[in-house]
């Protein structure tokens, strides 16, 4: 299938697809027989499932425009490339934690891929309160490895300067994280929204909060100033499928480089998120567990983060920076761990900012999640998201004075316990 774009449907995708070998392969070569289904519920493609006779694979497609708010807001197909090659690269880096890729047709900005059964979206398993025993191992691994892989730690950096110039033209998707994370929430944009009138003082006094606007500002110009690495860039619980043995991640359509601690932190804030959203979901004390385990995830996916960072800059720093040759070559082992404590340093101040804006974002701005969403009382709601926003901008603002995670959980679980905002 080449040729001018045209957007599938239900309907068309048998016809257009049927002669597709590597979905033939894979489901069976009667496409009169295929069932297809339309699943996509993210802000911005379509998403079909597609099951025939011998079994089923995933067709996501990108619109001309975002999904969430229609055509007037007109965004490019090439997101579909940015997406392919970062899956790409992210198999080859932390090989089994994205889906397999079984065909891409850029015209089309299509790619056919596994289809992950009887995987479930991250956010909806917190949601319902499902305690996933290894996303904090899988997802901390996941992390360090494609962040260190990506960077002049790792790459040739010859190769990463072409791959840092390939995915510069991912403008527009970046435009949306510019506007929509840091900067929209801080003032009256035209397409935020929030849950009013309860949060409308909080929201006035933290649109009037100078130090935060202007730590989100800084967090901004690090965001696109710092191309550190190749990130996911959309790196939230939407983008991860599990089941309780496995756990994948999705969409990387935002992936461009920047600065390591931003999928960090905008990991981290979900979970954050997820935790102050529970009050919203249970019923008499009922989420008690669920909200101790998700500070556990927090603190032990950043300690993975950590270990793993560290076991790769030990054995794998192969790229230009802090080359061997100055330190361990030279017997200077220390040296390579100083440098190793200020970089992992850098990385948690950083991530708190970009957590704490993140926290904000998804309760200021136009993408909202579903943790919050889906609590149908508006009071409760406003007063599990009064709290995030609250915890959100002491560790934005504060992040330099923060030293461990234990000190932002039991700040979270402070601020939890809080009857009123
Ligand atoms: C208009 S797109 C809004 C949000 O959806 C995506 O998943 C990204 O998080 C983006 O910021
Ligand atoms: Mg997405």
């Amino acid at each position: 299938m080449t040729g001018k774009f045209e957007a599938l449907s239900v309907e068309t995708l048998p016809k257009r697809l049927g002669a597709n070998e590597a979905l033939t392969e894979r489901i069976g070569k009667d496409a009169g027989q295929w069932k297809v289904r339309e699943v996509g519920d993210g802000n911005l493609n379509l998403v079909f499932i597609v099951e025939g006779d011998r079994g089923a694979a995933v067709v996501k497609q990108a619109l001309p425009y975002v999904r969430l708010v229609g055509d007037s807001w007109p965004l490019p197909l090439k997101r579909s490339f940015f997406e392919y090659h970062a899956l790409t690269r992210q198999e080859r880096r932390a090989p089994g934690s994205v889906p397999a890729i079984y065909h891409f047709d850029e015209d089309q900005a299509l790619i056919v891929m596994e289809y992950l059964s009887p995987h479930i979206i991250l956010r909806r398993a917190l949601i319902e309160g499902r305690e996933l025993p290894n996303i904090a191992r899988d997802i901390g691994l996941f992390m360090a490895r494609t962040l260190f892989r990506g960077s002049d730690l790792s790459m040739v950096t010859r190769e990463r300067k072409a791959d840092l110039a390939l995915f510069a033209d991912n403008v527009e998707l970046c435009d949306i994280t510019e506007n929509l994370v840091f900067s929209d929430p801080y003032f009256d944009a035209e397409m935020n929204r929030h849950t009013s009138p309860q949060l409308d003082g909080l929201v006035a006094e933290l649109r009037a909060d100078r130090d935060l606007k202007v730590e989100a500002q800084r967090l901004k110009h690090l965001f696109a100033a710092n191309a550190e690495t190749l990130l996911h860039g959309d790196l939230h619980s939407g983008s991860i499928m599990v089941i309780d043995t496995e756990t994948r991640m999705i969409d990387p359509e935002f992936a461009f480089y920047g600065p390591i601690a931003f999928d960090v932190g905008m990991l981290l804030a979900n979970f954050w998120m997820a935790f102050f959203s529970q009050r919203g979901h249970e019923e008499n004390g009922s989420r008690d567990s669920m909200r101790a385990y998700l500070l556990e995830v927090t603190a032990e996916t950043w300690a993975i983060f950590r270990a793993e960072f560290s076991h790769l800059w030990r054995t794998e720093r192969t790229g230009m920076l802090y080359q061997r040759s100055l330190f361990e070559d030279q017997g200077d082992v220390l040296g390579s761990e100083q440098a190793l404590d200020h970089m992992l340093s850098g990385i948690w101040t950083d991530l708190l900012g970009f957590a704490g804006i993140e926290v904000h974002r998804r309760i200021l701005g136009l993408a909202h999640n579903a943790d919050f969403e889906t609590i149908a009382d508006a009071d409760l709601r406003a007063n599990c998201e009064a709290k995030a926003l609250k915890f959100g901008r002491h560790i934005a603002v504060n992040r330099r004075q923060i030293h461990s995670i234990d000190e932002v959980n039991t700040l979270a679980a402070l601020i939890e316990q809080e009857n009123r905002i």
